[in-house]
């Protein structure tokens, strides 16, 4: 066993190439030839691969790092030390513009000169821009054609994109002028000299023709770009609005490229996302082979800004079972806790309703600016009535309850204070508030899978009795899991009553877009001061949350007193 250097083989015209992905670690076992690092300029991209077999025992490079030939990649402990490597790159002088074949890919490709014309250099006219000395390159398949006849195009300009299976590259025109004919399509199989498009080359502005010998004999610059002719003007590859690439409806936030590999795109793609900041190997391809387009790009960036896509990054940095919607840029992430170190656990799915509510819960918490305002109504009148009145009907089957009087309190108290009935519509400048000139009022039911709220329609049309049954009917269709969305749908206000069950107050969670709730607790006799003597009465707790961007503090005190009103003498109901 010998350590060895694995050092950048000749990459032709390339001097420095940024390191876009480091592809082993130390400890790995690599294979000669196996990839080793991904490296990119502005028109290509490709592999460099191993020398050498055998365990790597030291990285000396690291992302975004520039390299060129002859710089040390990382030390390898070999057992094949001594072997021949393999084949050597090809030289600047032999391969101006090679790219790794797949059957020698230890030699990777530098970018491509522009594409020489076969006919000799005009300063006007017809032109066919044809496939330069693409080194080792046999047959390589077009992935992306990147104009489309009636395109004016500049010199350098990227027209296609071919791939092999270690390296992509963009190839340039060699000429300015406008496309007249285009002599290659996706999925062509293209080589050295192969005809790719027919420009009318605009007067002057063309490149001389670039033989590979002329390229060859004109070392790239210092950038990683294709070497520019002296004449030409250096043009960074113009993505063009309308690829001509497979097209598909918005892309789905569903990564092609299998975990761990770099994703299929063109360097003018991955040059693209990376200046949006979009991580691509979270992007999914529409393109030949789940190849990245530039309209996966865009569509992938819209999501992210409608908030129905997130990156792992906003996931990392949300609550976990966030359940999507915006991240908290800044906040921690969510503890990973192993509850098994500290005893024995069980692990149960969240109920559908679980999920469904959990998450419209967390974001009208987050997104409402709650306010949750707490008094008392005496409803001793009130219920020894309600008692009365069940005593009354008893034979009817029909049990009227609490909530029932509650839903009718409710209705007076929102025709009175109108901006309780209303929703938030729009944001911003463009914001309204929809007053409801209707009452459907909903009821939160406790069923053994979750939490759903029923709503009883127009709740200001209906008397006692009708509400009481109503409401029996949809909370025992709640607990049989047989509500229909039609059931929970269209509330103006809620009801959240615990008085079944027990406790004092509590802060509801407002029900978007509605504007407030009342939560109700278990009603106790206490001793109440009626001016000269302590009497028992028995209060009902209220809980009432609000939106304060539509609510002010002031309005919910009254809404909750005169709601108490109600209930303590509900004669006032018809006053
Ligand atoms: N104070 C004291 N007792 C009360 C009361 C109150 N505020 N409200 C109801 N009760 C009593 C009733 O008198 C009845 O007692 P009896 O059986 O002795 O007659 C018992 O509690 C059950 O009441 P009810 O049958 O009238 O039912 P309800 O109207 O109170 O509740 C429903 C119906 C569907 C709202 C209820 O079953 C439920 O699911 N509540 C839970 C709601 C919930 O989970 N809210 C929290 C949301 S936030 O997580």
């Amino acid at each position: 066993m010998a350590l060895v250097e694995v050092k950048v083989p000749d990459i032709g015209d390339f001097s420095e190439v940024a390191i876009i992905e480091l592809l082993v670690k130390p400890g790995d076992t690599v294979k000669a030839e196996q990839s080793l690092i991904t490296v990119e300029s502005d028109k290509a991209s490709m592999e460099i691969p191993s020398s050498h077999a055998g365990v790597v025992k030291e990285l000396k490079v690291k992302l975004g790092d520039k390299i060129a030939e002859g710089a040390v990649i990382l030390v390898l402990e070999s057992a094949d030390a001594g072997a021949a490597a393999p084949a050597p790159a090809p030289t600047p002088a032999a391969a101006p513009a090679a790219a790794a074949p797949a059957a020698q890919a230890s030699a990777p490709a530098p970018a491509p000169a522009p594409a020489p014309v076969a006919a000799p250099a005009a300063s006007a006219g017809p032109v066919t821009i044809v496939i330069p000395d693409i080194g080792d390159f046999d047959e390589v398949a077009v992935i992306e054609v990147l104009v489309k006849v009636g395109d004016t195009v500049k010199v350098e300009q990227s027209l296609i994109t071919v791939e092999s299976d270690k390296a992509s590259m963009e190839i340039p025109s060699s000429h300015a002028g406008v496309v007249k004919e285009l002599t290659v399509k996706l999925g062509d199989k293209v080589a050295k000299g192969s005809a790719i498009a027919v420009i009318e080359a605009t007067g002057g502005a063309s490149a001389p023709a670039a033989t590979p010998a002329a390229a060859a004999a004109a070392p790239a610059p210092a950038t990683a770009s294709a070497p520019a002719p002296a004449a030409a003007a250096p043009a960074a590859a113009t993505p063009s609005a309308e690829r001509q690439v497979p097209t598909a409806a918005l892309p789905p936030h569903e990564p092609t490229a299998p975990k761990g590999q770099l994703p299929h795109a063109s360097p003018s793609i991955r040059k693209l996302a990376r200046e949006l900041g979009v991580p691509l190997e979270e992007v999914k391809g529409s393109g030949a082979k789940g190849r990245i387009t530039e309209t996966d790009v865009q569509g992938f960036v819209k999501a992210v800004m409608a908030g129905s896509v997130q990156t792992a990054a906003q996931k990392s940095a949300a609550p976990a079972g966030a359940g999507g919607g915006g991240a908290f840029p800044g906040l921690l992430p969510w503890p990973k806790v192993d509850f098994e170190k500290f005893g024995p656990i069980e692990r149960k799915d969240l109920t559908r309703i679980k999920r469904i509510s959990g998450a419209n819960l967390h974001r009208n918490w987050v997104t409402i600016p709650h306010v949750t305002n707490h008094d008392d109504a005496d409803i001793t009148e009130l219920e020894a009535f309600r008692v009365q009145l069940n005593k009354e009907n008893e034979k009817s089957g029909v049990k009227v309850t609490m909530l029932a009087f509650m839903i009718k309190a409710t209705v007076a108290a929102l025709k009175k204070f109108p901006e309780f009935n209303a929703s938030l519509d729009g944001t911003g400048d463009h914001a309204q508030l929809v007053l409801k000139n209707y009452f459907h009022i909903g009821f939160a039911a406790d069923t053994p899978t979750g939490l759903v709220v029923p709503v009883i329609r127009d709740a200001d049309k209906k008397g006692i009795f009708q509400i009481s049954q109503e409401m029996s009917e949809l909370a025992k269709k709640a607990r049989d899991g047989k509500l229909s969305p039609a059931d929970m749908t269209g509330g103006c206000f809620s009801i959240s009553s615990l008085g079944g069950i027990g406790g004092t107050y509590f802060t509801p969670i407002i029900n978007a877009p509605e504007v407030a709730i009342m939560g109700v607790c278990k009603s106790v006799t206490r001793p109440v001061w009626d001016g000269k003597q302590f009497a028992p009465r028995l209060i009902l707790p209220l809980s009432l949350s609000w939106d304060h961007r539509v609510i002010d503090g002031a309005a919910a005190a009254r809404f909750n007193v005169y709601f108490a009103q109600l209930l303590g003498d509900f004669r006032r109901i018809v006053l």
